[in-house]
């Protein structure tokens, strides 16, 4: 991308927005960087370059900020995630496909280049392989969420292949992160968890402890993104949405992890609703095709992981 255009993020307040805002910043420069989303960001992102308020929803006014910012590529974070979306999945339904449509159809319009839209594990469902859950296989989701993610992903490959939408996709597992906490998913225990550890309070986990998921590290997250962004078109060939993998793990074995670091925390267990989202996905995922197509591969493990987010969280 050369530095005189624009990127447009949708959704920059939110857990994937805090921290990729800033990385496409210190990468393209601050004002090349439009952050938008219905609420105020974190401070960083809110003080280091343009923030508007947003709602995809409102496509006059994707449009008009399109235009306004010249902008070529747009990052569409905003959505609900699975445990709220399965609590309103009607407004869950018209936010993760209505904003897409949106998107994709400013793109097949011309008006914009190139498009960034998260997909997630959730697109896998009970009917999927649980380890080692392969790009290609049955998916039946059994969740609000993940029957969005998956519509989604279709629409992405529907619109590249019709109109040529130079479309981009990750299936993000549980994402762990620092700068802003995740809200309303399902995996968002794996940093909610370290808060408490840090206030030296106990933990109780909504989840059984031998529940395994696919996780990753937030600069893995964005090193990933912003590394499919970039790669050649040409060896783009999955426009639905690519399976990368980073670490999995039980609640139990992160809670030894953290043991390490605080003796004394202490976790216990109450599992709800979540624990039948989580049993509906994979417990670990094959990603050799993201590594053949864009050289994918991960860096932080559970003790790297861990031992980097109480070093930042301790941080003031
Ligand atoms: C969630 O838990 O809903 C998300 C996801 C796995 O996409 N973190």
């Amino acid at each position: 991308m050369n530095t005189q255009e624009t990127i447009l993020v949708i959704g920059a307040a939110g857990q994937i927005g805090s921290d990729l805002v800033l990385a496409l910043r210190k990468k393209y420069g601050n004002h090349n960087v439009i952050a938008t989303d219905v609420k105020t960001p974190v401070f960083d992102v809110y003080e280091s370059g343009p923030f508007e308020i947003l709602d995809v929803l409102d496509k006059e006014k994707v449009f008009k900020m399109v235009k306004t910012y010249k902008v070529k590529q747009v990052y569409l974070l905003a959505a609900l995630l699975s445990a709220t979306a399965e609590q309103n999945p009607k407004f869950a339904w018209n936010l993760n496909m209505n904003g897409l449509f949106n998107v994709l159809s400013l793109a097949s319009e011309g008006i914009i280049e190139k498009i960034f839209w998260p997909s997630s594990i959730a697109v896998f469902g009970p009917t999927s392989p649980q380890i080692n859950c392969p790009q290609y296989c049955t998916k039946e989701p059994t969740t609000v969420y993940g029957i969005s993610k998956l519509s989604g992903e279709l629409w992405c490959d529907y619109f590249h292949k019709k109109y040529g939408v130079d479309v981009r996709s990750i299936r993000y597992p549980g994402l762990i992160s620092y700068k802003s906490e995740p809200g309303g998913g399902t995996t968002d225990y794996a940093v909610h968890i370290f808060h408490r550890a840090l206030m030296k309070k106990n933990y109780t986990c909504y989840l059984k402890p031998d529940t395994r998921l696919p996780m990753m590290y937030m600069d893995d997250a964005i090193r990933a993104t912003i590394e499919l962004m970039e790669a050649d078109k040409e060896n783009i060939k999955v426009r639905s949405s690519y399976n990368i993998s980073g670490i999995d793990f039980t609640p139990d074995e992160l809670y030894k992890a953290i043991t390490t670091h605080f003796a004394d925390f202490k976790i216990d267990y109450a599992p709800d609703k979540r624990q039948a989202y989580a049993d509906s996905w994979p417990k670990s995922i094959d990603d050799s095709i993201a590594k053949e197509h864009w050289n994918w591969a991960h860096k932080f493990d559970l003790t790297t992981m861990t031992a980097e987010m109480i070093k930042r969280l301790k941080q003031p």
